[in-house]
C-alpha cells in the first residue's frame, strides 16, 4: 500500500542521511571517496587526471539526485512532453558546465584547492563528447541547455557513437583525419541502462496475416539488434530540473541469428554477433552532403525505433488510450536524419496497436514537427527505394502508403498538374527511384520552420514552394540561439563577472533580455576601460594557446581576426585567405614610412573540412601555405601574422571567442540557413565582418548597421551576378590569385585546381565579385580599430544586444507554437 511505501521511502532517505550536501568538507569526503572507491586509486596517491574523474563522479551524484527528482515529478505530472529527435549533439566538456548549472563552481573550487589541486586544472584533464559535425550539432546541445534551464518537461534523443568526429591533426599543413575514440578512459557522465534495452529489427520479409479477420501485416526481421540506453543529465540553471539526453548503442541481440549456434557455425555466429556493435560505432563526418550509405541508414532507423518504443513505453505506463497520445506527446525532427519515426510510429500504431491507417495517420500529423537545416535542394536526403527497401521492407509499405494516399489528397486540392505533383511527390523517380525524407517530413509534420527568418522565407519561396502554398499554415520561422550559460558564463568568466557587476544582478544568465541594460553604459569610460581589460585577459589566454599550437608569437596590440567553422566552399576561407595575400602584398610594397600607419592583425582561421572534400582541404594547405610565407617574412613582422588552429572543437571554441575583437560570417548570401557562431561572438563583444546571410540580417535589426561591418552582394542579387557571362575579376583579385598560381606560396600545382574555383570562369561563391567591397569592409573595420573609445563602445552595444540570439528565447518559441507544451518546475529553491 502507498502508506508503507511511503514509510519505506521515509527511511531510506533517513538512513542515506538525506540529499548529498555541498559544503566543502562533504565535497571533498565525496572527491577522496570516488578516488578509493570509484577510480581505484589510492585516495594518498592520485594525479590529475584521476582527481579529474573522482570530481566528475562526486558531480554526477549530484545531477542524478536531481535527475531522478525531476523524473518522479514528471511522472507525478504527467505534462505533455517534448522528445527531441537529433542525430548530432556536440556537447563539449560537461564539467564546468554542470557545476555552474547546479550552482556549486566555488564550492567546489574552494574543496579542490583544500586538497591541493586547482578546478581549472582538472577542468583540462575533460575531453569533448564531439557526437556531431558543426552548427546543427552544437545547436541541439545548446537546446538541451536551453529546455532544461526554462524548465521544459523534454527529453533529448540521439546515438552513442563511440568514434566521435575525427581529430584533425595538421602535417606539413595538410589535414589528416585521427579517430576520436573518446570513450577510451570511460565516460563519468553517462549512466548505461542495462535494463533499458529494445530490439530493432532489419532486413527480412513482410508477410500478410489473418487476425480476427482482418488482414495484418507481420515483418518477419533477418536481423535484430539490441540497443541499450546510456542517460546523460542535463542540468538547468537556477532550477532544480535536470532533464535527459539519451544516447543509444548498439549491443548483440540474444535473438540474433539463433539459426547459425543450432547449426553449429559457433565462431561465425559471434562475430555476427560483433558486428551489431558496429551500428553505433562512427558518426559520419560529412556536413551536409548525403550519401545512400547502408550503414547510415541503419544508423538512423536503429535511433528512430529504439527512442519511439521508448516514448511509446513511457506514455503506455500512464495511458491506456492512444487517444490522448498527440495531448502528451510532441516529437521534433531536428533535420531529416530521424525522420524515418514517421514511418515507424505508423508502423507500431498500425500493425502492433492495430488502430487502423486513418486513426494511426491523425495521430501521427498530430505529433511531429520538422525543422529544416537545408538550404540548396542538393543538400536534401533522399533514400534509395531499393536499399530502404531491403532494409526496412515494411517502412517502404508505410511510405508509399502515405505517399499514394498523400498524391490522391493533392490531386483533388490542385489537379492533374503532373510536373507539380511530381515534384510534391515522397517518392522520387529517375535513374535511381528515392525517398524524398524532407517530403515525408513536410507531409507528416503540422510545423515546419526554417532556422532564421530569412532561410524561412527561403523555404516558402523556393526549395518547398508548393507545400508553402498547398499548407501555408505549417510553415514558421524559429531563429537559431546559443545559449549564454555556455558561451559566457563558462568560457568568459571575467565577462560574466564584469556584466553582472554593471547590471547589478546575475539575473541576465536565465533573463537573457536584461542584457539590453548595458547600451545605457556603452559610452561611460569606466565600462569601456572595464571592458578592455577583459578583452585583454583573454586576448592573452589565446595568445598563449596559440603560441603553445603554432609557435607564432602574436602581439596583444594587434586586432585578433577569426574565422573559426567548418571549412565549406559557400563560408568562403578562401575569400579571407585572398584577401590576407592581399594585405600582404599591400604592406610589401607600400613605403616604409607609410607602415606606422597599419593596423597590426591576427589573423586566426580553424575549422575541419570533411575527408573527402578535396577543395576544403587544399583551403586548409593554402592557409598553412601562406601562414609559413607571411609569418616567417621579419620585414613585415607584427603587421601581420596568420595563424591555423587545428582541431577547432567546443572547448577550444570557448578558448577562441572570447578572445577574438573581429569575426567573419562571410557566406555566400543566401548560403548559410542561420549561422550561429556568429552569435557566440556577438555575446562575447567581438565586432562581426559579415555577409547579409542567415541569422545577420536579424543580428543588424538587433544592434544596427554602424556596430557591424557589412559587405558583399545581397542575397536576390545573387542569381544575376551568377549569370553574368564572363564575371568580374576585379585586378586586385586577379593579381592575389596569379600570386598563388605562379608558386608564390609553394606548391604551384596543388593549388591549380583551388583557383580555378574563382578565376576558372565559373566563380560560383562570388569571390571575385564581392571582393572589392571584402576589402572596403575590413578597411572599415581597420579605421574603427584605431579607435579603441568607438571600437569598445561597439563592443559593448554587440553584447548588449546579443539577448534575442539565446537559445532560451528559441526554445521558448518552440515550447510555445510549436510543441504546445508548459513549464514543469521541481517544487525547490533550486
Ligand atoms: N547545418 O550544421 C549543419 N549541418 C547540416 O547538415 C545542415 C545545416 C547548419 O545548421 C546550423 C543550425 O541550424 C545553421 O546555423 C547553419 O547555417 C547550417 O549550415
Amino acid at each position: 500500500s502507498l502508506g508503507s511505501d511511503s514509510a519505506k521511502a521515509e527511511r531510506m532517505f533517513r538512513l542515506m542521511d538525506g540529499f548529498l550536501k555541498n559544503d566543502s568538507i562533504s565535497l571533498q569526503q565525496d572527491i577522496l571517496r570516488h578516488v578509493e572507491y570509484t577510480v581505484a586509486r589510492s585516495r594518498f596517491n592520485f594525479d590529475d587526471f584521476e582527481a579529474y574523474q573522482a570530481l566528475a563522479h562526486s558531480v554526477r551524484d549530484r545531477l542524478i539526485e536531481r535527475s531522478h527528482d525531476t523524473q518522479l515529478y514528471f511522472k507525478r505530472k504527467d505534462p505533455k512532453r517534448v522528445y527531441f529527435l537529433s542525430f548530432e549533439y556536440l556537447m563539449g566538456r560537461s564539467l564546468s558546465n554542470s557545476v555552474i548549472n547546479l550552482g556549486i563552481r566555488d564550492q567546489y573550487a574552494d574543496a579542490l584547492s583544500q586538497l591541493g589541486f586547482e578546478f581549472e586544472v582538472l577542468a583540462e584533464q575533460e575531453g569533448d563528447a564531439a557526437l556531431g559535425n558543426g552548427g546543427l550539432a552544437r545547436l541541439s546541445a545548446c537546446q538541451m541547455d536551453s529546455m532544461a534551464t526554462l524548465d521544459y518537461p523534454a527529453w533529448g534523443y540521439g546515438l552513442r557513437y563511440e568514434y566521435g568526429l575525427f581529430r584533425q591533426v595538421i602535417l606539413d599543413g595538410f589535414q589528416h583525419e585521427q579517430p576520436d575514440f573518446w570513450l577510451n578512459f570511460g565516460n563519468p557522465w553517462e549512466t548505461e541502462r542495462v535494463h533499458v534495452t529494445y530490439p530493432v529489427k532489419f532486413y527480412g520479409v513482410v508477410e500478410e496475416e489473418n487476425l480476427n479477420g482482418e488482414k495484418c501485416n507481420v515483418w518477419i526481421p533477418g536481423e535484430v539488434v539490441e540497443a541499450v540506453a546510456y542517460d546523460n543529465p542535463i542540468p538547468g540553471y537556477g532550477t532544480r530540473n535536470t532533464i535527459t539526453l539519451r544516447l543509444w548503442a548498439g549491443k548483440p541481440s540474444d535473438q540474433h541469428d539463433m539459426e547459425a549456434y543450432n547449426t553449429g557455425d559457433y565462431i561465425n555466429a559471434v562475430v555476427c554477433r560483433q558486428k551489431a556493435e558496429n551500428i553505433s560505432s562512427v558518426l559520419y563526418p560529412d556536413d551536409r552532403s548525403f550519401q545512400g550509405k547502408e550503414l547510415r541508414l541503419k544508423q538512423q532507423y536503429f535511433f528512430v525505433s529504439a527512442s519511439i518504443q521508448d516514448i511509446i513505453r513511457r506514455f503506455k505506463e500512464a495511458h491506456s488510450n492512444f487517444d490522448e497520445f498527440p495531448e502528451k506527446v510532441a516529437l521534433q525532427l531536428n533535420d531529416t536524419h530521424p525522420s524515418l519515426a514517421i514511418a515507424e510510429v505508423m508502423r507500431v500504431l498500425v500493425d502492433k496497436e492495430h488502430l487502423g491507417w486513418n486513426k494511426a495517420w491523425d495521430i501521427a500529423c498530430k505529433i511531429f514537427s520538422f525543422t529544416i537545416h537545408a538550404v540548396i535542394a542538393e543538400g536534401l536526403e533522399k533514400i534509395p527505394v531499393d536499399l530502404l527497401g531491403s532494409l526496412l521492407p515494411r517502412h517502404l509499405q508505410i511510405i508509399y502508403e502515405i505517399n499514394f494516399k498523400f498524391v490522391e489528397e493533392l490531386k483533388k486540392r490542385i489537379g492533374l498538374d503532373y510536373n507539380r505533383l511530381s515534384r510534391m511527390s515522397i517518392i522520387e523517380e529517375g535513374a535511381v527511384k528515392s525517398i524524398r525524407m524532407a517530403n515525408l517530413a513536410i507531409v507528416c509534420s503540422h510545423t515546419v520552420n526554417g532556422v532564421s527568418k530569412v532561410h524561412s522565407e527561403l523555404l516558402k519561396a523556393k526549395l518547398f514552394k508548393d507545400f508553402y502554398e498547398l499548407w501555408p499554415q505549417k510553415f514558421q520561422c524559429k531563429t537559431n540561439g546559443v545559449t549564454q550559460r555556455r558561451w559566457i558564463v563558462v568560457s568568459n568568466p571575467s565577462l560574466c563577472a564584469l556584466i553582472s557587476k554593471w547590471l547589478g544582478t546575475e539575473a541576465w544568465i536565465r533573463d537573457v533580455d536584461l542584457l539590453t541594460g548595458l547600451r545605457a553604459y556603452a559610452a561611460d569610460p569606466d565600462l569601456q576601460q572595464e571592458w578592455m581589460m577583459v578583452k585583454k585577459v583573454n586576448k592573452m589566454r589565446l595568445a598563449e594557446y596559440i603560441e603553445a599550437m603554432s609557435g607564432v608569437k602574436v602581439s596583444l596590440d594587434a586586432m585578433f581576426d577569426v574565422q573559426t567553422k567548418r571549412i565549406h566552399e559557400y563560408k568562403r576561407q578562401l575569400l579571407n585567405i585572398l584577401g590576407i595575400i592581399h594585405r600582404y602584398d599591400c604592406i610589401k610594397n607600400m613605403e616604409k614610412s607609410q607602415r606606422s600607419k597599419v593596423v597590426p592583425r591576427v589573423c586566426i582561421i580553424g575549422g575541419k573540412a570533411a575527408p573527402g572534400y578535396e577543395i576544403a582541404k587544399k583551403i586548409i594547405k593554402l592557409c598553412h601555405a601562406v601562414a609559413e610565407k607571411i609569418n616567417n617574412d621579419t620585414d613585415v613582422g607584427d603587421l601581420l601574422k596568420l595563424v591555423f588552429i587545428p582541431d577547432y572543437n567546443v572547448s577550444v571554441a570557448e578558448l577562441v571567442i572570447p578572445g577574438a575583437d573581429l569575426s567573419q560570417h562571410i557566406s555566400t548570401a543566401g548560403h548559410e540557413a542561420s549561422g550561429t557562431g556568429s552569435m557566440k561572438f556577438l555575446m562575447n563583444g567581438c565586432l562581426l565582418l559579415a555577409t547579409e546571410d542567415g541569422s545577420t540580417v536579424e543580428i543588424v535589426e538587433e544592434i544596427g548597421a554602424d556596430n557591424l561591418f557589412l559587405f558583399g552582394a545581397k542575397i536576390h542579387e545573387v542569381p544575376k551576378l551568377r549569370e553574368e557571362v564572363s564575371p568580374k575579376m576585379p585586378l586586385q583579385c586577379a593579381r592575389v590569385i596569379r600570386m598563388v598560381r605562379d608558386g608564390y606560396f609553394g606548391f604551384k600545382d596543388y593549388f591549380e585546381s583551388l583557383c580555378d574555383t574563382v578565376d576558372g570562369g565559373k566563380d560560383f561563391y562570388l569571390l571575385g565579385s564581392d571582393f572589392q567591397s571584402y576589402l572596403e569592409a575590413q578597411a572599415a573595420a581597420d579605421k574603427a580599430f584605431a579607435d579603441p573609445n568607438k571600437w569598445t563602445q561597439m563592443s559593448i552595444l554587440s553584447t548588449a544586444g546579443s539577448g534575442r540570439f539565446s537559445s532560451d528565447r528559441t526554445i521558448r518559441d518552440y515550447a510555445e507554437k510549436t510543441w504546445g507544451i508548459e513549464p514543469c518546475r521541481f517544487p525547490s529553491d533550486g
